[in-house]
């Protein structure tokens, strides 16, 4: 069967599962952003649903979503040129997922290393959701027949296993209706690492603050962070090769070249030779240039919580326009009888 031409379509989500940090910005939200614009259809979405696969207290959640929402209109995504709401207002993402759940393999779930990492040696004590966290997200993806799908490094496993869901489904149903979806991982700073330790990824729900940059950071937080973030005693070298075995160091050069919109390379020409007492502040000057008007703005944006949920709901509108009829043609396809 040749396979059908999809329009090219843009979805991508976070979690409001805590405060926004720099690895959402430089690897999600800055690209998100630059992705609008082009002719492409933008779907963008904080994703409550997800966050409830480990607990949330009731008013953080509340609080997190509107702040992901103020966050990303912040960091540049427009609410009328891109579709931006929270998942649970569109019921098509857990009702698709739960088609996905029938589709999906325990043996593919049993690979995703997401599911490794966040349940640790409790995997017993995990939620099911939790586990079967990919399945909603391809639910996510492919209620909107997204074809394009802008992630950082960490989210290539689940994008793949979305391919594999839409595939086996496409097959099982002797059907050309879902599209095999591009993750598209760009840019200097796919994966930005801990600032304490380069071997683990920056995250939201990290233990320790001291560990990432919060887009909610003030001034003196990120020089207090870049200044005590772990690096080995040696200047930047003259050549990005030479940082193959300097994670931490490698971190920082990415970092800078992500809010600098610069290539690592270049990064290195500038900064050859250079000692930490250099880089550091400079790294620091940069990273307040770039993200105090968006923490500015975002907490302007905090103070009208009726317009935040007002945006939400005209975004849900719009998608939910777009996820319903995909989603009762599935349903047709299974063999779901839909009779009201
Ligand atoms: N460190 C990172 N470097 C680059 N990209 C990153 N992303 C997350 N961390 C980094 C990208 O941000 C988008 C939204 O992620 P998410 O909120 O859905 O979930 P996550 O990947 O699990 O993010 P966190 O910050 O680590 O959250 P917690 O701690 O709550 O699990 C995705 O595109 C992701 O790739």
């Amino acid at each position: 069967m040749a396979e059908k031409a999809f329009t090219p379509r843009v979805f991508s989500g976070i979690k409001p599962s805590g405060g926004l940090t720099l690895g959402n910005y430089l690897g999600a939200i800055k690209r998100w952003a630059e992705m609008q614009g082009k002719g492409l259809e933008t779907i963008y979405c904080v994703v409550d649903l997800h966050a409830i696969t480990v607990w949330q207290d009731p008013a953080d959640l509340r609080h997190g979503t509107r702040e992901v929402m103020a966050g990303l209109i912040a960091a540049g995504i427009d609410p009328e040129s891109s579709i931006l709401f929270n998942q649970s207002q569109v019921p098509a993402h857990a009702e698709l997922a739960w088609i996905f759940n029938c589709v999906a393999r325990v043996g593919w779930m049993n690979r995703m290393t997401q599911f490794k990492d966040k349940a640790g040696k409790n995997a017993e004590k995990a939620s099911l959701g939790l586990y079967a966290y990919p399945a909603l997200m391809a639910a996510d993806i492919l209620a909107y027949h997204a074809t394009h799908v802008p992630v950082g490094e960490d989210q290539k496993q689940h994008v793949e296993l979305t391919r594999d869901i839409a595939a086996k489904f496409n097959h099982d149903y002797k059907v050309d209706f879902f599209p095999l979806t591009e993750p598209v991982i760009e840019g200097p700073a796919t994966r930005v690492m801990n600032l304490r330790d380069g071997s683990r990824k920056m995250s939201k729900s990290g233990e320790s603050d001291m560990e990432r940059i919060n887009m909610l950071d003030d001034a003196d937080t990120i020089a207090k962070k870049f200044r005590k973030a772990r690096t080995d005693p040696e200047p930047l070298p003259d050549s990005l090769e030479a940082l193959d075995n300097r994670p931490e160091a490698r971190n920082l050069v990415s970092i800078y070249a992500g809010l600098a919109d610069m290539t690592p390379e270049a990064v290195i020409a500038e900064f050859a030779g250079a000692g930490w007492g250099r880089f550091k502040p400079a790294l620091a000057d940069l990273a307040v240039e770039k993200l105090s008007p968006i923490s500015d703005e975002m907490k302007r944006l905090m103070g009208d919580e009726t317009e935040l949920d007002r945006l939400m709901a005209r975004g849900a509108e719009r998608a939910e326009a777009i996820a319903r009829p995909i989603l009762e043609q599935t349903y047709d396809i299974v063999g779901l009888v839909r009779s009201r």
